[in-house]
């Protein structure tokens, strides 16, 4: 029943990287104008504001790692992050995302009145932001995992994460290490060796790589691009069916795209490197894809030129003068680069976040097993959305089309406020409880399950992604179905009354 079809809250949003900036367009595309962002750093952009290291680029092809509403011209198959930065500052530009943004503060509390039904949202500057709802678009990827190896400390020389590059350091001469061979080294290793260096490469578990030259546009398609934008929706097209019908079937257990997959990347390895023994160095001893899929066209190449050197003993500790392995001997550097990934269960964290009755973040996910409703929603914490919550991402796919789709369904849940049906809108314990099985009734056809260490699980093991094809993500959030909901409306004399 609509009561105050007028009704538009005030929402605050956490961090204007892609997911929120795209939550201020979407919101006001909805007509709902009264949003601040709160965004710790001096610019836009998150992650490709963040990343500057040597050869940093999305290995989403770019047509579909945009917004779907602003193609771009890209350059080349996967954009680099500088030119992913310059898109985001775009694109805030164009949408005058920027306006509503209050840079240089870091959101410490996020707290539930339940008397009043409403955020109180605090930051380290000590604002106070009293609004209706709170989305957190914190991302997934953001904070850098130190590795926890004895006598890190110690090294003599420049040591750093490769989300914080220095690039003050001069590396001509300079033996450098490498500890790590996820996505990031894949794409690091290839520039440090390329340019000459020495360069010591810490395996401690191989990866699986997936071929994909990243073939650069040609200029003449690009000015037609330019001309006429839409000549580029046939490539999101392609791009995003390639993403879904091939990769994420493949990852989500579809037999023809994981046998398709599977020969790829065995084909790849066996042709790319023909040295027996470094061949096995880099096979890994996991299924295909358990851990995400490294998506390369550089690493064999340059793995096997002699300024590179792939360690494959385990590190025993590092020394000021360099990496001493378990073998006893000792790999001298002047450089150590940490490629070690992120901590990608932080979510809103480290931040106090108290839901209705005293509810904390940790009483939920105290356990390290990380639930939600959608990959949204929450239990305990009304008229609050996590962005990219538990539940995704969804095997090696576009976070921003995820994005794009939680938001439809975050703005559609705002409708229910906003025509005054309910003022406080939270998942069910039982919706949340059965988000959790449905996930974890799809994990079992999964390549994530197949005996390997990855960032997708949690404490127990288990993996914290969506294992279905795109399109059940897509009709998961499709109907608002008010049976998983906790609606409440609160009356004028401030009584709450359970709908
Ligand atoms: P990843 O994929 O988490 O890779 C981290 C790498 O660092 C991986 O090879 C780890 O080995 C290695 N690592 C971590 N800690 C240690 C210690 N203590 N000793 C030795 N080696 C260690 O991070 P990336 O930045 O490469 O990629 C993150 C995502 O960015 C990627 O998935 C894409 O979504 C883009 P392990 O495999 O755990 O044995």
């Amino acid at each position: 029943m609509t009561q105050n079809p007028q009704r538009t809250p005030s929402v605050l949003v956490i961090g204007a990287g892609a997911t929120g900036m795209l939550a201020v367009i979407r919101l006001r595309e909805a007509g709902i104008t009264n949003v601040t962002v709160i965004e710790k750093a001096d610019r836009v952009g998150g992650t490709w504001r963040d990343n500057t290291y040597p050869g940093v680029a999305c290995d989403i092809p770019s047509h579909h790692y945009c917004y779907s509403f602003e193609p771009a011209p890209w350059k080349a198959q996967c954009a680099t992050g500088a030119e992913l930065k310059d898109y985001l500052e775009h694109v805030a530009k164009k949408y005058r995302v920027t306006e509503r943004v209050r840079f240089g503060r870091t959101v410490t509390s996020c707290l539930w009145d339940d008397a009043g039904g409403r955020w109180t949202v605090g930051t380290d500057k000590g604002d106070h932001f009293v609004v209706d709802f709170v989305i957190a678009a914190t991302g997934i990827l953001h904070h850098p995992k130190m590795p926890d190896i004895p006598g890190l400390d110690s090294f003599a020389g420049p040591a750093w994460h490769t989300a914080q590059w220095r690039h003050d350091v001069d590396l001509q001469g300079q033996r450098i290490g490498v500890i790590g061979t996820g996505s990031t080294s894949h794409q690091v290793v290839p520039e440090l060796v390329n340019a000459g260096h020495q360069v010591h490469v810490f395996q401690r578990t191989p990866q699986w790589v997936f071929p994909f030259p990243n073939l650069p546009f040609p200029e003449w398609l690009r000015r037609r691009w330019i001309a006429k934008p839409e000549r580029m929706r046939p490539w999101k097209t392609f791009y995003k069916a390639f993403i879904e019908q091939f990769f994420v079937k493949a990852t989500v257990g579809h037999p023809v795209q994981n046998a398709l997959l599977n020969a790829t990347v065995k084909g790849y390895l066996r042709l790319a490197v023909r040295n027996r023994e470094l061949r096995q160095k880099l096979t890994p001893d996991y299924g295909v894809g358990c851990k995400r899929m490294v998506v390369n066209f550089t690493f064999y190449p340059a793995i096997q030129k002699a300024n590179a050197h792939l360690e494959t003993d385990a590190i025993e500790r590092i020394e000021p003068e360099g990496v001493r392995l378990k073998t006893g001997r000792l790999v001298p550097l002047d450089a150590l680069v940490l490629s070690t990934g992120f901590h990608n269960f932080n979510y809103v964290r480290p931040m106090t976040l108290v839901g209705r009755n005293g509810h904390r973040l940790e009483d939920s996910w105290g356990h390290g097993r990380y639930t939600s409703a959608h990959a949204v929603l929450m239990a305990h914490f009304p008229n609050f959305f996590l962005m990219l919550g538990p539940g995704t991402p969804i095997g090696n796919n576009s976070v921003i089309g995820m994005a794009e789709e939680q938001l439809d369904y975050v703005v559609r849940l705002m409708g229910i406020w906003r025509r005054g049906e309910a003022d406080e809108i939270e998942p069910t314990p039982q919706a949340v409880s059965a988000f959790t099985s449905y996930i974890k009734a799809g994990l079992g056809n999964s390549v994530w399950t197949r005996g390997c260490q990855s960032w997708y699980l949690d404490a127990d093991g288990v993996p914290v992604v969506f294992p279905y094809p795109w399109q059940d993500f897509v009709r998961s959030m499709a109907k608002i179905n008010t049976n998983e909901l906790t609606m409440v409306r609160r009356q004028k004399r401030g009584g709450l009354h359970a709908l």
